[in-house]
């Protein structure tokens, strides 16, 4: 999932001039001495390595082993970075990059002024940074209680692992509490109200198919992170603008945007999406119809939109867990290689040496002795760990990691893949200086991660690694069952990664006025979901996606998703493949191995413009949609024939899908009229 980089965040200030650059403006210093540049640029990529060393390893030590003792090292590391960064920023606030003849030099230098909040004063940029902190502190601690509440009973099920999921060994929820076990320490608790987002609750809300208990677990995660981020996150908001404003940009949002050296990027995006809203609208379509048959008219209203808690996730992002509900051909399987790997007795170090070799087929380059001594590779036994699957880069350019509480199931053999695929990214843009071991651009490692995974979940491969073997039934009936789960995932997710962002900056440039309601209107246009129950502004639901509080841009991942099949398919021409996207398998290609090194080996050092470019023969320079779309053609195809009675492709609001959220004022017929017109101009502008 992560590609985790050390804390390199830098910055700048002091004598300032206006810098025109592709339309966005910032400042830049006066001095024009560019020998003294370089020579900064020298000496701040070895202590910047040196730093990320530090940092990235008092990270490590903290999160395979979370004591106190290891929280507080990460924090003097931390500390010491930040003052180093700041340090650094000032320098190089000094120099006017315009001049830099030299364009490397100039594109480094720029690096370090474009993401900065260095510009605020000592005082409020120690308070931004201490509200995020203290943000994420709220969001990772927040619990709620089990549905029903009743106390505590010793012969509850035991938890499920992953495994016993991914194997189907479970039931639906008839017993609210089967999802459950009260975290170690709180079992002689009478009233364990310890259940956390990952994993009891999205447990509940990907396997629960009781729908007070989908409600309850909704609202009750949304009760314990919004109002107490709201007030917090408001100030973040005023501050992140005074930074962005001080640097030179129009607000925040602004400045986040940069990251993608596009002036019309806003317009671009805005693009794509519309490229790939009819695909979205119709399996939005095909799904709220089998919702309908699940949960009744009376819950999803057949042209209506979809409520947020049905989904299966807790913003309704990722669709695959209710796949059981939608599947085209019940009577072929839903492509799970779980039971072949047990049976052939798959370990989670067998799943990584498999890993490696996909990438060494490829003519890439196997993973250095340090990666197999430092990883973390399975949950360790008597000690707390954050399990989330994540790649490091010790910027030293000899450790890497991956730490990963890996279990034997299809699921972790797909991270696996996905991890190692960030590994090759690090190994391939290790000569670069510092400021550029990166992506291209924010979205480039997920996309390429994700662009190698497409090739190992898929059914030719599983079948090459002999995991997979289809005898008895349709392979069009399979073809479509996979589809379905890939869109599932990868279009039911389209709408969301685009429109958070949309959302965040519209409160960077409007203000933080009526917050939730523009939330609900965006959740609204561009994903056609409702909330379950009402809202008010006292609800801030946005506080419950952790992007949102922890400062962290998402419109990578709308792009992302949209380059991961983009850079597939031209990694598919290169291999020689002919035929379906889907059916397209780059194992052992060195042509696909030659062009997926060219992808990466540059890093950040050229515009992803360039690297576009390069990787599409010359067709164009654009993230485009196409590859995304000819990929989902045949479940496309298929989606239209199911949806072919339906009275609408899409969604239409009225009056009371709208009065969930939006404030109500006055009352009668010209409230009535108020919100009827804000619906109608919805339903426009879909
Ligand atoms: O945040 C993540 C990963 C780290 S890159 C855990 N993801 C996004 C999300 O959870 O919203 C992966 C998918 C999108
Ligand atoms: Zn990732």
């Amino acid at each position: 999932m992560d590609a985790f980089k050390g804390a390199t965040v830098l910055m700048l200030f002091a004598f300032f001039t206006r810098y025109a650059c592709c339309d966005e403006y910032f400042r830049m210093g006066v001095n024009t001495n560019s020998a003294e540049a370089l020579q900064f640029l020298r000496e701040y990529d070895r202590e910047a390595s040196g730093m990320c060393y530090r940092v990235t390893i008092s990270q490590w030590k903290f999160v395979t082993n979370i004591t106190e003792y290891n929280r507080r090292r990460m924090l003097e590391e931390l500390a010491l970075s930040s003052k180093f960064e700041r340090l650094s920023w000032r320098k190089a606030a000094a120099y006017d990059a315009s001049r830099l003849p030299d364009p490397q030099g100039r594109r480094q230098l720029m690096r370090v002024v474009q993401a900065s909040r260095a510009a605020l004063p000592d005082d409020k940029f120690t308070e931004i940074q201490q509200l995020i902190t203290e943000m994420k502190e709220i969001y990772n601690t927040a619990k709620i209680c089990p549905y029903g509440q009743k106390p505590y009973d010793p012969h509850i099920p035991k938890m499920l692992s992953n495994q016993d999921f991914m194997t189907n060994q479970y039931q639906l929820a008839s017993n609210p509490y089967q999802h459950y076990q009260p975290h170690q320490e709180n079992t002689e608790y009478p009233n364990y109200c310890d259940m956390q987002l990952d994993p009891e609750i999205s447990r509940i809300l990907a396997h629960s198919r009781i729908e007070s208990e989908l409600l309850y677990v909704w609202k009750s995660f949304r009760e314990q992170t919004g109002p107490k981020l709201k007030n917090r996150f408001m100030r973040y908001v005023q501050l992140a603008n005074q930074a962005a404003v001080a640097t030179g940009f129009r607000d925040a949002g602004d400045q986040m945007r940069t990251a993608y050296d596009d002036p019309s990027f806003r317009t671009s995006a805005e693009e794509v999406y519309n490229q790939v809203a009819p695909l979205y609208k119709q399996l939005f379509t095909y799904v709220r119809r089998r919702l309908v048959q699940r949960y009744g008219e009376a819950s999803v209203r057949g042209d209506g939109p979809i409520p947020a808690h049905l989904l299966g996730n807790m913003w309704a992002q990722n669709w695959k867990s209710i796949m059981d509900l939608v599947m085209p051909f019940p009577q072929a399987p839903n492509v799970d290689i779980t039971a072949e790997m047990l049976r052939q007795g798959f370990t989670p170090l067998r799943m990584f040496q498999m890993a490696e070799e996909f990438y060494t087929s490829l003519g890439l380059k196997p993973v250095p002795p340090e990666f197999w001594r430092g990883s973390m590779l399975v949950r360790p036994p008597q000690r707390s760990v954050q399990c989330t699957a994540s790649a490091w880069d010790f910027c030293n350019r000899i450790d890497y990691r991956i730490k990963q509480c890996t279990e034997v199931t299809m699921q972790d053999l797909i991270s696996t893949h996905h991890e190692m695929a960030h590994i090759q990214y690090y190994l391939q843009y290790a000569e670069q200086p510092q400021l550029f071991r990166d992506g291209a651009n924010p979205a480039f490692h997920e996309a390429v991660a994700n662009a190698a995974s497409l090739s190992v979940y898929n059914l030719q491969h599983l079948q090459r690694l002999g995991l997979y073997q289809n005898k008895t039934h349709d392979p069009y009936e399979v073809s479509m069952n996979f589809l379905m789960s890939m869109a599932l995932e990868k279009v039911a997710y389209l709408p969301f990664a685009f429109m958070v962002d949309q959302w965040r900056w519209s409160v960077f440039e409007d203000g933080v006025e009526n917050m939730n309601n523009r939330w609900w209107q965006m959740k609204l246009r561009y994903q056609g979901v409702i909330p379950p129950m009402p809202r008010t502004e006292s609800d801030f639901d946005p506080g419950s996606k952790y992007h949102v509080i922890s400062d962290q841009e998402y419109i990578k991942y709308f792009l992302a998703t949209i380059l991961e099949f983009q850079i597939f398919e031209h990694l598919c021409l290169a291999s020689g493949h002919t035929g379906h996207l889907h059916e397209c398998d780059i194992y052992r290609s060195r042509d696909a191995g030659r062009l997926l090194s060219e992808i990466m080996q540059p890093g950040a050092s050229k515009p992803a413009s360039e690297i576009i470019r390069t990787m599409t023969k010359g067709k164009t320079n654009k993230i485009s949609p196409d590859s995304l779309v000819r990929y989902f053609r045949p479940l496309e195809l298929w989606l239209r024939v199911q949806n072919r009675d339906e009275p609408l492709i899409g969604w239409s609001s009225n009056y009371h899908d709208v009065a969930l959220f939006a404030p109500q004022r006055g009352s009668g017929s010209s409230n009535t009229a108020r919100v009827g017109i804000l619906a109608a101009l919805i339903c426009l502008t879909l």
